[in-house]
């Protein structure tokens, strides 16, 4: 009897979609207007197709396959897997083992110079799936930059960094109320949680309005696990999740902390802001 009911209960996992699986992103090269800017881009997409925010990737997998579908060759590295880098060549692909990532929320990225300078980084996100999951990438970008990556050139390292767009989900203000992984929509007493990497090169800091949230995960922070905080600082490269508690409604902005951040090319309001919109 009891092979037979633990069978019964695998299919039922199986018609659910609990099973791990494989997913695929393709790295595409494109361009985005951001601010009144053009930019030269690069993105993980869900498809061969560019899109203008990075293709985020959650869930139970076993694996992921990464198509390099760029006119060069990028070295990727995920902090699921530390201190193993892939060679992608041009049209190639690479499988990556993401299984057994428990709670946790990881960066895939490429660590090549026009890979971060064009945006080709996102989240791999795995469990604390019990509740709502919202999603925010946060990057800056300097669009002069891009354009020299985006003809061949290299950056010069002694130039100062002045990054003029400031995003989340590669979106500035009040564009990140369109996206329904950036604006935050729950109710008092229905908790979400929030996957923050930094993925640009500035270090950021995010103010919550309205509530504080408890830390549950922080790479570069761990003595901070267990906080109650409405200011979250989150470094370059760095991964955060929280759990957003909602004890009373109205609408709240978050924003980074640092004034340049919160403009879109020196013009405020925009940049690095999002709300919560909880109702009662
Ligand atoms: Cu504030």
């Amino acid at each position: 009897m009891l092979p037979r009911l633990i069978s019964m209960a695998t299919a039922a996992l199986l018609a659910n979609g609990f099973c791990a699986q494989s997913d695929t992103l393709w790295m595409v090269p494109g361009g985005v207007g951001l601010g009144g800017d053009t930019l030269a881009a690069l993105r993980f997409c869900d498809t061969p197709q560019f899109q203008v925010s990075n293709e985020t990737i959650d869930g139970a997998l076993s694996s992921l396959v990464l198509v390099n579908g760029d006119s060069v060759a990028h070295e990727l590295a995920c902090t699921a897997l530390e201190g193993t880098t892939w060679s992608v060549a041009p049209g190639a692909s690479v499988e990556l083992d993401v299984s057994g990532l428990g709670n946790a929320t990881h960066r895939l990225w490429s660590v090549t110079e026009r890979g971060q300078t064009l945006g080709l980084s996102t989240m791999v996100r795995s469990g604390w799936d019990d509740l709502p999951h919202y999603e925010w990438n946060l990057n800056e970008w300097d669009p002069e930059e891009t354009w020299v990556l985006a003809e061949g050139g290299s950056l010069d390292p002694s130039a100062a960094y002045v990054p003029r767009q400031f995003t989340i989900n590669d979106l500035n203000f009040p564009n990140t109320l369109a996206d329904s992984s950036s604006y935050v929509q729950t109710s008092v007493g229905a908790a979400v949680y929030i996957s923050i990497v930094n993925q640009g090169r500035m270090d950021q800091v995010l103010h919550f309005h309205g509530y504080h949230v408890d830390m549950l995960q922080s790479s570069a922070h761990g003595n901070r696990v267990g906080w109650s905080k409405d200011t979250v600082p989150v470094k370059a490269g760095e991964r955060v999740v929280v759990r957003l508690d909602p004890n009373q409604s109205g609408e709240y902005p978050v924003h980074a902390h640092n004034l340049v951040a919160v403009t879109n090319a020196g013009f405020y309001p925009g940049g690095m802001i999002t709300y919560l919109n909880v109702a009662p």
